[in-house]
């Protein structure tokens, strides 16, 4: 599809493209189901990854077809999305009849509707290193129409070092959502690294978190099916069906790997990136790992 780059505009106070506020009013509105479980996160944290494992760990047994057969972004769609030719993600969600529905967003804390507080929604937030995050974003916006052009890569380091990002600033989201968890029990907040480094544990704590206890068999079956290589060939998780990402310019899996931001980072760059760093995170217990 060819489709003019969207602006970047200031809205209550993030940035954001009018794919994201079209349809603002039905998104603060939205009234969450008890049992519906969110999956949150900054953009290029590996929400996809995570809202892979909970279908299958919700439906992988009772309804293998789903896999097969429906793309990974109508299976868990994204609450706040709009996008030329789909439904608005709201209608999306409200016409889902299994249950739990699964929900993506990338809100930050304050801006998730009322209704998942008021209806003590289960919570899952995944987060990603700083670095590795602003390496991934700068190849995700090449190839999708959904964001305006990076730039080049020094300035666009600035841009996210000044939190001028679709979804605003990174060091706001993940220090918020951070806070939450120390007062709302039903947030389960996760890392990317400790899902690369040990996917088995981290799967066991969803479970834990989730009230679920899937077979041996199954959480095999479950590991084999969100391994890296296995997602990227995978059509129905991959994003290659979606005609708003140009996967001549870089695909969607596209490394998947903790550390690969030295690829791109100067000496320089990560030197003036940790001075920044420091002060930014200097208020939250939060800590990352950017190294295997
Ligand atoms: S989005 O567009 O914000 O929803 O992107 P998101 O899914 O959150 O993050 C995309 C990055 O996650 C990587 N990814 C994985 N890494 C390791 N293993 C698995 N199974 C996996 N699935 C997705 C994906 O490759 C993107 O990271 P980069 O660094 O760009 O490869």
């Amino acid at each position: 599809m060819d489709l003019p780059r969207p602006e970047l505009f200031d809205f209550h106070g993030i940035s954001l493209t009018h794919y994201f506020t079209d349809n603002w009013e039905n998104v603060q509105n939205f009234q969450a189901r008890p049992d519906d479980v969110v999956i949150a996160s900054y953009p290029k944290a590996g929400n996809t990854w995570l809202s892979h494992i909970l279908d299958l760990l919700f439906f992988g047994q009772m309804s293998p077809d789903r896999q097969t057969s429906i793309p990974l972004y109508f299976r868990v769609p994204d609450l706040e999305i709009t996008f030329p030719d789909f439904q608005p993600g709201t209608d999306m969600l409200n016409n889902v009849l299994t249950s739990p529905r699964l929900i993506k967003t990338h809100l930050p804390v304050k801006y998730l509707p009322k209704s998942f507080w008021d209806q003590n929604c289960r919570i899952i937030y995944v987060s990603r290193n700083a670095k590795d995050s602003v390496s991934s974003y700068f190849h995700f916006e090449r190839m999708t129409a959904m964001h305006p052009e990076p730039g080049d890569w020094s300035s666009y380091l600035h841009r996210f070092m000044e939190g001028k990002m679709v979804f605003g600033s990174w060091y706001d989201h993940v220090s918020s959502w951070w806070e939450k968890k120390q007062t709302y029990s039903k947030l389960h907040y996760m890392f990317y690294e400790d899902l690369t480094k040990d996917t088995g544990q981290e799967i066991d704590k969803l479970c834990t978190f989730l009230g679920l206890s899937p077979s041996a068999e199954e959480k095999k079956n479950i590991l084999s099916r969100v391994h890296f290589t296995e997602m990227k060939t995978n059509k129905m998780v991959n994003h290659s069906l979606f005609n708003g990402m140009d996967f001549k310019i870089s695909p969607f899996m596209r490394k998947g790997k903790i550390g690969d931001w030295k690829n791109h980072f100067t000496v320089a760059q990560n030197q003036e990136f940790d001075e920044h760093y420091k002060n930014k995170m200097k208020d939250t217990t939060l800590q990352f790992c950017t190294d295997v």
